[in-house]
């Protein structure tokens, strides 16, 4: 779980509340690495760590971070927490828990009131993808290079696609 690159102060911070979540988390690290985005992965717990959280969450912007992925699961308070404590965007993964398969997880992190927006994504794996996708997308719209590198892998996804069903 360290940072895939040590040469630049790392736009993206990755945090999950437990290390059961990188299992899922891992998705989104994966998109960042494809694209050349450095980022930070950490634990951080809003209800075991809850002065780990705090602390996260007020230096986030300080650290020179720029996005924030943030994912819990079952009563998933985390993502939540750190966009009340900051103005950095915040995206939220609902990690599929093993009671209630992650339905646990969207609804605790969708709910936000107004005012405090996280913006939520899929249950698990797709979710986690997405966030780093999405994380990229808001990174790209000021580093033009980036985008570039973006629209390459959403077009090497659209070419992947057969039409026929058979080899
Ligand atoms: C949440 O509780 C975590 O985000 C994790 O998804 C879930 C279970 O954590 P562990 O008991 O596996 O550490 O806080």
């Amino acid at each position: 779980m360290a940072p895939s690159r040590a040469d630049q102060r790392p736009p993206v911070a990755i945090v999950m509340g437990s290390r059961s979540d990188w299992p899922t988390m891992k998705h989104a690290a994966e998109v960042l690495e494809r694209l050349g985005i450095a980022y930070d992965a950490r634990v951080v717990s809003a209800h075991r760590t809850p002065d780990r959280m705090y602390a996260f969450a007020k230096g986030a912007a300080a650290e020179g971070f720029k996005v924030i992925i943030a994912g819990a699961g079952g009563a998933a308070h985390l993502p939540g927490m750190i966009a009340s404590l900051t103005a950095l965007p915040v995206l939220g993964v609902p990690v599929k828990s093993k009671a209630l398969k992650g339905l646990d997880s969207l609804l605790s992190i969708v709910q936000m009131p107004g005012g405090v927006p996280v913006g939520t994504l899929a249950i698990g794996e797709a979710g986690a993808t997405n966030a780093g996708l999405l994380a990229a997308q808001i990174l790209a719209l000021s580093d033009g290079a980036l985008a570039e590198r973006v629209a390459a892998m959403r077009q090497a996804q659209t070419d992947g696609v057969a039409e026929t069903v058979e080899d």
